[in-house]
């Protein structure tokens, strides 16, 4: 662990290190450290790739985090990184990191993908690939064989768990980790099972900042203007809220509040409401924005039918939701308008419509669901839900390939070509159960048909436009 004397020591240890929490969670740390002190620093964890650890070691881990408001950029140094690992490089280095007494909280941004779970049930999924190996194997792959395996080595040493701390964009996403944790804890030792569920937590919190991803050209803007060559600069909107349930082991963590976050003992409004009403319409502006030609999230709203169409789909959101005490959801919305139409933002929409399969359950069809057992208005929802079956066909309107990425990409593709036309290809993609539960597909059949046979005959843009049909 690292050691430069004037950082402080670490307290934490983040698994996926990627643009998100550097531009989020970092940035809250040291604003906590800055405002009560507190041995928090952070050992980040990229599970993959070496390049954001070598971007950022000629830079002692400090980047620039630059936020980007429509009058002007804002550019702050964040030194709150201790030392960066790559999981796949030393495994066994990582898990030494997180069990290390002095480490008091895991956090997680590992995408909704990286849960290793059936994202329509919300359960491990046993037979990922990942959580295969895991089971063989006592250096993990997956995020939750990480967890499982460090939370064993603490347990054997004596000492206490970590708090578990998901970041991801997941409904009850505590709650969800805790339960892909427990199963495969349960499959390795049913007694470290135990352990953990009596003495550990898993706080859900709801995490928001629109982060697009950092572009070549980004890097060398920023470098420009700090003298500083290469470097890691995250950029992102002026907006960030943070909700957090507060149950940490011991208490322990960062004053978090001081930093502007909201602790909280139940955090599911929060959530519900940024899911439905934020990413559910990021979702759909994302496959109809991209299928009509528009690259990113502030040239769609630029586009009066789109900017109409996300007014539209609010409607039908804000009856399905229930706003934490004192939100007013129209003012929400409004504030989600102008944040989408911030021209600083290059936020593609080809970035936001990765990993679909994964998202849709919980940023859609859940409001889609509540607002067919209550005989309210779909029609806008389906619309979205359209043009993601559209989208993974892997073939945009005028007959380019998509470069669709998605952890079920092949299969949707195989499906999408053996079909013609949009009633077969709704009946058909209704059918993958990771995605669309039956009792959901059924009654939601007709109003998708109707949506897709607009979509298709239309196109997304004319689609989208109100005729009063
Ligand atoms: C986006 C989110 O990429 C996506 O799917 O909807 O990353 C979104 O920008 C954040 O959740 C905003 O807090």
């Amino acid at each position: 662990m690292p050691t430069d004397p004037k950082r402080p020591a670490t307290g934490i240890v983040h698994l996926g290190l990627g643009a998100f929490f550097r531009a989020f969670g970092c940035v809250y740390v040291a604003d906590a450290m800055a405002a009560s002190g507190g041995d928090w620093g952070i050992v980040g964890v990229s599970l993959r790739s070496p390049s954001t650890r070598d971007a950022l070691r000629p830079h002692g881990w400090s980047y620039a985090s630059v936020s980007l408001a429509p009058e002007g950029e804002n550019i702050r140094d964040i030194s709150v990184l201790n030392d960066v690992l790559v999981a796949p490089e030393d495994p066994a280095a990582v898990l030494n990191a997180m069990a290390d007494p002095g480490v008091r909280i895991v956090t997680l941004t590992v995408t909704e993908k990286g849960y290793c779970h059936n994202p329509a049930t919300g359960a491990l999924n046993p037979d990922h690939p990942d959580i295969q190996a895991d089971l063989a194997n006592p250096l993990p792959a997956s995020a939750a064989g990480y967890l499982v395996r460090a939370l064993q080595m603490r347990r054997a040493a004596g000492h206490a768990p970590f708090t578990v701390l998901s970041c991801d964009n997941l409904p009850d996403n505590g709650k969800l980790v805790r339960g892909v944790v427990l199963d495969l804890a349960h499959r390795i030792d049913p007694e470290l099972a135990g352990w953990i569920a009596a003495k550990g937590a898993f706080p859900s919190c709801m995490v928001d900042r629109i982060t697009p991803a950092t572009t070549p050209e980004d890097v060398a803007r920023i470098a420009a203007l700090t003298g500083r060559a290469g470097g890691a600069p995250v950029m992102h909107e002026p907006f960030s809220q943070w909700a957090i349930d507060d149950v940490f082991v011991d208490g322990a963590r960062p004053d978090f509040a001081a930093a502007g976050a909201e602790m909280v003992s139940d955090v599911s409004a929060h959530e519900q409401m940024k899911l439905c009403m934020l990413n559910g319409t990021h979702s759909a502006l994302a496959y109809t924005g991209y299928l009509a030609g528009h690259q990113t999230i502030a040239a769609t709203v630029a586009d009066p039918v789109f900017a109409a169409y996300v007014r539209r789909l609010w409607g039908e959101i804000m009856p399905a939701v229930t706003p934490p005490d004192g939100v007013d959801l129209r003012a929400y919305a409004e504030a989600l308008f102008d944040r989408y139409a911030n021209p600083a933002i290059q936020h593609r929409t080809w970035q936001i419509a990765m990993d679909g399969s994964q998202k849709l359950p919980q940023r859609l069809l859940g409001t889609i669901d509540a607002n067919l057992d209550a005989g309210r208005s779909v029609e806008a929802l389906c619309l979205a839900v359209a043009a993601w079956m559209r989208y993974v066909g892997g073939v945009d309107e005028a007959g380019a390939s998509i470069d669709v990425r998605d952890p079920l990409a092949e299969g949707l593709a195989e499906i999408s070509a053996a079909c013609d036309g949009p009633e077969d290809t709704v009946a058909a993609l209704l059918g993958v159960r990771e995605v669309f539960p039956a009792d959901l597909a059924e009654r939601l059949r007709p109003p998708l048909t109707k949506a897709a046979l607009r979509l298709w005959s239309k196109g997304a843009r004319a689609a989208v436009t109100e005729d009063h049909q």
